[in-house]
């Protein structure tokens, strides 16, 4: 059973923090040139953590330059079965330091350390693997006559799943062929330099992963790089757009993983606690700063009160507190910046008339919390119903029939996910097909899987990441 991992990893000494890191360039650890550093916190206390290099204009070049290198004299002309051996590699090790690397997750990020262990980690192994099992079969695999690599990735994540997005982008792209270079989120950089730890355990040839330190600066100078063959982004539409705009009319190839506020549609015939579940899954599950959150329930008007006495009854069990802790159902919110963006939504949607809800809970006075909380009485026209707050704050609507609930669950600028809960296999169906979402649900929700792959339409982005479209996007045919 290679994804299963003992219990009880929550005791932090298990995890080494350095007082400072440097920028991951050619296969070692890098002062930046400028010399520039930014603090990166434990957002369950405020306590600064580590120090973080900002990597500038020429340490961006620097790490492009050590990518091309190593792609030029060493990647590109590697059999598929010599890179598959340090995919695998890199896979095993994880395994190893699955307890160190769930930790340093739950640390940096906030997340609760049920999530970090039992699927973050594992999901990231499980995708090194899988996709070490590709790159000896990119030609017999009918990904065209002579599938090669693009060249050197420049891929930028986000912060709700620090290590899960790294393994998106880094493993498809060295599977394909191609070396990167990878920033990630300010807020979350620790899992992916220790990350740069593991290619060195795993004497990966320098300068085939380069991960460079900042804050959307360094991102911005990366993805507009001349050295720059393929660009990933995965963070808000609003960069996602700036980044498209700035690279359209050059040649550099682009998948953009954006927002979502998808619709998880409850009908009456649903098994109601399963649904319940699923919901308190679908919103709750790392403090909602999830792409593809349920964050809109859509529920059936004559199963409505029901519904929602039931799921009140069951967030009011939720535990909030101590990532660390392994009854922690919901951790911290990760930044300053997010938990204001989620209480002034949470406000607006007060203001504009919706009724707001969160169980008696207390929050520990340092950190940044935010406790569960439901908005019932939502319009389709209410912020709250429109905007992605990216925290866990669930908007309740209600439908009457099925085409009504097709029409409310599309009416969003966003198309990444969706979820559909009946006991009628025809209805999932029927329903399924007129959803404009990247991936649906039924009768479960975040449910994910390296063979399976996820991405948007509309706003939400395009090009696909996991299974053989996510390998496809780092091959140049
Ligand atoms: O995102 P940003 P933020 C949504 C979510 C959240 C909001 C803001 O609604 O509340 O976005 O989050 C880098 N060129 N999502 O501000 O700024 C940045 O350093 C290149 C949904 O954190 O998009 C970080 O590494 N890169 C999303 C990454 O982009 C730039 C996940 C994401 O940061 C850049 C995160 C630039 N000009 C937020 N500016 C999802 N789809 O899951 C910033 N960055």
């Amino acid at each position: 059973m290679p994804f299963e991992y003992a219990p009880a990893p929550e005791s932090p000494s298990v995890v080494n923090i350095r007082p400072s890191y440097g920028l991951f360039i050619n296969g070692e650890f890098v002062d930046p040139k400028d010399g520039e550093r930014f603090k990166t916190v434990n957002p369950a206390n405020e306590e600064v953590l580590a120090e973080i290099a900002t990597a500038g204009p020429s340490d961006v070049d620097t790490a492009v330059a050590a990518a091309r290198a190593a792609y030029e004299a060493v990647w590109r002309d590697l059999p598929g079965r010599e890179r598959a051996k340090y995919l695998f590699r890199i896979a095993r090790i994880i395994q190893e330091r699955a307890r160190e690397l769930a930790v340093l997750e739950s640390i940096d990020n906030g997340k609760p350390i049920r999530e970090s262990r039992d699927v973050d980690v594992p999901l990231v192994a499980a995708h090194f693997f899988y996709y070490a099992g590709w790159a000896d079969k990119l030609a017999h695999a009918g990904l065209g006559p002579d599938p090669r690599p693009i060249g050197v990735a420049g891929q930028v994540i986000p912060w709700n799943f620090p290590l899960l997005m790294l393994a998106w982008k880094i493993a498809p792209a060295l599977a394909a062929g191609n070396t990167v270079v990878l920033k990630p989120a300010e807020t979350t950089p620790l899992t992916a330099l220790l990350f740069a730890e593991i290619c060195q355990q795993a004497d990966l040839p320098p300068g085939v992963v380069n991960i460079i330190t900042g804050a959307g600066e360094t991102g911005r100078l990366l993805v507009g790089h001349d050295g720059v063959d393929k660009v990933a982004f995965t963070g808000s539409t609003e960069v996602g757009r700036a980044i498209a705009k700035t690279l359209a009319g050059t040649r550099k190839r682009l998948t953009l993983e954006l927002g979502g506020k998808a619709a998880n549609i409850v009908f009456d015939d649903a098994p109601i606690d399963q649904a319940v579940e699923g919901i308190v899954n679908g919103i709750f599950f790392n403090q909602g700063h999830v792409c593809c959150a349920g964050s809109r329930l859509l529920v059936q008007e004559s199963v409505a009160e029901e519904l929602l006495d039931s799921l009140k009854r069951r967030m009011a069990r939720l535990r909030v507190g101590d990532p660390l802790d392994k009854n922690t159902d919901v951790g911290a919110i990760n930044s300053a910046a997010q938990l204001e963006k989620i209480r002034s939504l949470s406000e607006i949607g007060e203001q504009e008339g919706a009724a707001r809800w969160a169980p008696p809970c207390e929050l520990p006075e340092r950190g940044f919390w935010f406790a569960p909380t439901i908005f019932t009485g939502v319009s389709q026209a209410h912020r709250i119903a429109r905007e992605e707050i990216f925290g866990p704050v669930l908007s309740v609507l209600t439908f009457r029939t099925p085409a009504e609930a097709v029409e409310k669950a599309n009416n969003t600028p966003y198309g990444l996910s969706a979820g559909i809960w009946t006991e009628k296999g025809s209805r999932i169906l029927a329903v399924a097909d007129r959803l404009r979402a990247g991936v649906v649900w039924a009768n479960t929700f975040n449910k994910f899987d390296p063979t399976s792959p996820f991405g948007g339409y509309k706003e939400s982005g395009y090009g696909r990441e996991g299974g053989r479209h996510g390998l496809e996007a780092y091959l140049a045919h």
